[in-house]
């Protein structure tokens, strides 16, 4: 069986990384539909082979024969049109933050709460890129561990901010100055990703913080989070320091995360290995090493967890979403 598919945005970064892996994986469509703003109507793109012209998003767009909907454009339209498709029984799989503290909407990593599908009402949200590649790892290890406290503090890639952040970082290398973030990215690290709150924490920091306990089914885990820009191109890098209830062997937590989906233990320092940005550019997977003890605290522990932010951090965590929302007949129409 084959089926309807819109991508919303698809003309943008994280849009087009969705037509990519949808390609890649040989998602069953029979009908797409890509939507962009009134900018991009008209402008052909080709996908599996055949080329599209892309429609602009209007109410109107969800009256035609859709089956799913992956949104990739922006807090706005999402809060707007996700609700429109919705009533008319098109399962959205919204990339945005719009819905994700939601408590009727579902936030789903497949490798982590694949069940919270279940309880859908047509609309589902993709959590924020630096949250689920740390939730994959964190998973396996809160089963069998309980997790207590967890300390993050990220190293995040200028294509999270879109194609303004990446052109900062590319003028700026070449002496050019900033025009998107408020300091120059170029050789430098900034400690503000999204805005600042009352709190002092910026956006990005609490998202980590409530969007992991969400997942996870644990709102008392204790979680503070830096979040940081740092001048690469592509992929998240993280700091993550936990602390267990219960005590644990290193060689234990090493096999568990190699044998968990979605993750490659990428640990072996006697030969200078562990992840990278750049490595795990254009990877589906998770990338977790420097496993050692924290030796401060009792039941403690660090990891050093690394994404392609594009990829496992949106597009693809979309992808497979809509691939369990099949497989699970968990459709609408
Ligand atoms: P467009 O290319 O027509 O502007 P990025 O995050 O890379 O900036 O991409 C944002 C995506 O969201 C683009 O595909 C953009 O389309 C789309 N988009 C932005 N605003 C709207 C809107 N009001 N309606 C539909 N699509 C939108
Ligand atoms: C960043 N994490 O790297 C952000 C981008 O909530 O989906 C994704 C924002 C979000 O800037």
């Amino acid at each position: 069986k084959k089926y309807n598919v819109a991508v919303v945005g698809a003309t943008g970064m994280v849009g087009r990384k969705v037509l990519e892996l949808l390609e890649e994986r040989n998602f069953p469509i029979e009908n797409f539909y890509p939507l962009a703003s009134a900018r991009s109507k008209g402008e052909e793109l080709t996908f599996m082979g055949k080329t599209y012209t892309v429609q602009e998003l209007t109410e109107k767009s969800f009256e035609q024969d859709i089956d799913i909907a992956i949104f990739s454009a922006g807090g706005g339209t999402s809060e707007k049109f996700s609700p429109i498709a919705a009533k008319n029984n098109v399962v959205v799989v919204d990339n945005s933050s719009a819905f994700r503290m939601d408590p009727t909407v579902p936030l789903v990593v497949p490798e982590v709460n694949p069940d919270d599908l279940k309880w859908h009402k047509n609309i589902i949200a993709n959590p924020n890129c630096s949250t689920i590649q740390a939730v994959v790892a964190l998973k396996p290890l809160h089963e069998n561990y309980k997790i207590k406290r967890i300390v993050y503090s990220t190293y995040q890639a200028v294509s999270g901010s879109g194609i303004k952040g990446y052109e900062d970082l590319e003028k700026g290398v070449k002496g050019g100055t900033n025009e998107f973030y408020p300091h120059q990215i170029a050789f430098n690290c900034l400690p503000h990703i999204d805005v600042f709150l009352d709190n002092g924490y910026t956006k990005e920091e609490m998202k980590m913080i409530e969007e992991t306990q969400k997942i996870l089914g644990d709102d008392s885990l204790k979680i503070t989070a830096t979040a940081v820009r740092v001048p690469v191109f592509y992929g998240h890098s993280e700091s993550v320091n936990l602390e267990f209830e219960t005590p644990f062997e290193l060689k234990e937590i090493r096999s568990l995360l190699s044998n968990s989906p979605g993750i490659v233990v990428e640990d072996d320092v006697a030969n200078n290995i562990y992840p990278l940005a750049r490595n795990a550019e254009g990877k589906n997977e998770v990338f977790v090493g420097r496993i050692r003890r924290d030796e401060s605290v009792e039941n403690g522990l660090n990891l050093w967890i690394v994404a392609d932010n594009i990829r496992k951090g949106a597009a693809a965590n979309a992808v497979q979403i809509a691939e369990l929302l099949i497989k699970n007949n968990l459709l609408s129409r």
